[in-house]
C-alpha cells in the first residue's frame, strides 16, 4: 500500500475476530532480510580494512561518506571546540547520563558470589570488565548522540579500561559535537571517524591507528549488522558482538480508555525512525469508532512532523489489530516479542507480569517510549526482529564476563570425590578419575572398590 501526499495517514486495520489466523499472523511477520546479498557486499569491505588498515578506512570513508580525511582517528583529550553545545543540551545529556549511570550501576554484580554446594565445596562467581569495547554510533538519516550514552555509560560502570567510539563524520569531516561531549564524559580513548562495515572491521581487527576491540556494541543498518555477524564468526578476529539487530519496532497495547493522542504519538515516534520501522497497535475491546479516533490523531500529528515522508511510508505497512480481550493481546505480543512494548491500559502495572517476551516495557499513559530512548535510565539498545525471545538489551553485563572459581577442601573431596570418579569411569576418562583417586588415596579417604 502507498500513502500519497494527499491521502490520510492511516494504519491498516484488521479485526482478529473476523480475520483468519493466517491474516493476523501475516500482520505480525517481520519482513525477510536479504542477508546473502548484503553479505556479498560487506565481505570485501571487511577484508579490505583487515588487509590495508587505515588506508582502506580513509578510502572507504571518502567513497561512502563523501569526505576526505587525513586521519581516521580522533584521540583523547578531545578539543573543546569539537564539543560546542548549548547549555540546555548539555544539561539534557548530563541528566540522562546520570539516570543511565545509576540504573546500570544497580545492575552491577561486581561482588563475589560464593555458595557452599556440599560440605567443603565452595563455588564462586565474580565479574570482570571486558577490556577494550567498541561503541558504534550510527549516522544515517538521524545522528543519535543518545546511542553513544546508552553504549558507553554501561561500559564505564562495568569498568572497561578502553572505551572506543566509532561514528561516521559529516560531509565537513566533523563529528556531532554531542557525541564528542559524551566521549569526553565517559573518558573514551578515541573516536574512529568512520561508519558502516568499515568501522566495524577497523574495531574488530584493529588498524595502525584504531585499537583492536574485544567486543563491538551498537545498532546500525544492514551493512553494520552484517559486518558484526561476519567478524564475530571469524576466530582470527576474536571479537564478540552484543546482539543481532534489525529495524526498530514498537507494539502498543491500548484499551478504550487510552488517550488517542498519546497512542498516536507513540506510534509516530517509532514510525519516524525509518521507513522499515515496524509499528503495531493492539486495540483491546474497542469499537471501530474508537479506533477511528486513533487513526485521525495519527494523521493529524503526522502532518506536523518534519519527517512526515518517512512516517507516511512506515504507516503504510503498519497495522492496528482489534482484539477482544487483554489475554489475547498479551498472547499476541509475547509471540511477536517486540523491541518496545507500550501499555496504555487500565491498571497497566498489574499487567506487567504477563509480559514474557519484550526488549523494554513502557507502563501506563505517562511513560512514552521517548523517555526510555533518552533519559529514564533504561537502555535503548534492545533486541529487535523477535530476538527479544532469547536476548536481553544492552546492560551492564554486556560489558563484563563472569568468571567462576572453586575451592575443594579435604572435606569437599570426601563429599564429591566418588561422584567424580564414577562419572569419569562412565566417560572412560581414567586420567580424570585418577586426579581424584591419588588425592583421596594420600588422604586415606579412598573407599573400598576405588
Ligand atoms: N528508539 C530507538 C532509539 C532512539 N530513539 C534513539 C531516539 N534516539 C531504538 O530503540
Ligand atoms: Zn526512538
Amino acid at each position: 500500500r502507498v500513502i500519497g501526499p494527499n491521502d490520510k495517514i492511516y494504519m491498516n486495520r484488521i479485526n482478529a475476530e473476523t480475520a483468519t489466523a493466517k491474516e493476523v499472523e501475516a500482520c505480525l511477520e517481520r519482513p525477510i532480510q536479504k542477508s546473502a546479498d548484503i553479505m556479498s557486499l560487506v565481505t570485501p569491505i571487511v577484508e579490505k580494512v583487515k588487509q590495508e588498515g587505515d588506508k582502506a578506512l580513509l578510502e572507504l570513508t571518502a567513497k561512502f561518506d563523501r569526505v576526505e580525511l587525513k586521519t581516521p582517528i580522533l584521540n583523547a583529550p578531545f578539543d573543546e571546540s569539537m564539543m560546542q553545545i548549548t547549555d540546555a543540551v548539555k544539561r539534557a545529556i548530563d541528566i540522562s547520563f546520570e539516570n543511565i549511570r545509576v540504573f546500570h550501576e544497580a545492575q552491577n554484580q561486581s561482588e563475589v558470589m560464593t555458595v557452599e554446594t556440599c560440605p567443603g565445596v565452595y563455588c564462586s562467581r565474580f565479574a570482570r570488565p571486558i577490556e577494550k569495547v567498541g561503541c558504534y554510533i550510527p549516522g544515517g538519516t538521524a545522528v543519535l548522540p543518545s546511542t553513544s550514552l546508552m553504549l558507553s555509560v554501561p561500559a564505564l560502570v562495568a569498568g572497561c579500561s578502553d572505551i572506543i567510539f566509532a561514528s561516521p563524520p559529516g560531509k565537513d569531516g566533523k563529528l556531532t559535537p554531542e557525541v564528542v561531549y559524551v566521549a569526553h564524559k565517559v573518558g573514551a580513548k578515541c573516536i574512529v571517524l568512520a561508519g558502516g562495515a568499515q568501522a566495524v572491521a577497523a574495531m574488530a581487527y584493529g588498524t595502525e591507528s584504531v585499537p583492536k576491540c574485544d567486543k563491538i556494541m551498537g545498532p546500525g543498518n544492514q551493512f553494520v549488522t552484517a559486518a558484526k555477524m561476519l567478524v564475530s564468526n571469524d576466530s582470527n578476529a576474536l571479537c564478540a558482538i552484543d546482539m543481532p539487530a534489525g529495524p526498530s519496532e514498537v507494539l502498543v497495547i491500548a484499551d478504550k480508555h487510552a488517550d488517542p493522542d498519546f497512542v498516536a504519538s507513540d506510534l509516530l515516534s517509532q514510525a519516524e525512525h525509518g521507513i522499515d520501522s515496524q509499528v503495531i497497535l493492539l486495540a483491546v475491546d474497542m469499537t471501530s469508532a474508537e479506533v477511528d479516533r486513533i487513526d485521525e490523531a495519527v494523521h493529524q500529528q503526522a502532518l506536523r512532523l518534519p519527517r512526515v515522508d518517512i512516517v507516511r511510508k512506515c504507516i503504510a505497512h503498519s497495522t492496528t489489530i482489534q482484539v477482544k480481550t487483554m489475554a489475547e493481546a498479551f498472547h499476541m505480543s509475547n509471540r511477536y516479542a517486540p523491541e518496545h512494548l507500550i501499555l496504555q491500559i487500565d491498571d497497566a502495572e498489574s499487567w506487567v507480569p504477563k509480559v514474557d517476551n519484550a526488549g523494554s516495557v513502557f507502563v501506563g499513559a505517562y511513560s512514552p517510549e521517548s523517555c526510555g530512548d533518552y533519559s529514564s535510565g533504561t537502555n535503548h539498545t534492545l533486541p529487535t526482529y523477535g530476538y527479544a525471545r532469547m536476548y536481553s538489551g544492552v546492560n551492564t553485563a554486556t560489558f563484563q564476563k563472569f568468571i567462576t572459581s572453586q575451592v575443594v577442601t579435604k572435606e569437599g573431596l570426601k563429599s564429591i570425590g566418588c561422584a567424580v570418579m564414577d562419572l569419569a569411569a562412565v566417560e572412560g576418562l581414567d586420567g580424570h578419575r585418577n586426579a581424584v583417586r591419588v588425592r583421596m588415596d594420600k588422604l586415606g579417604l579412598l573407599p573400598e572398590g576405588y
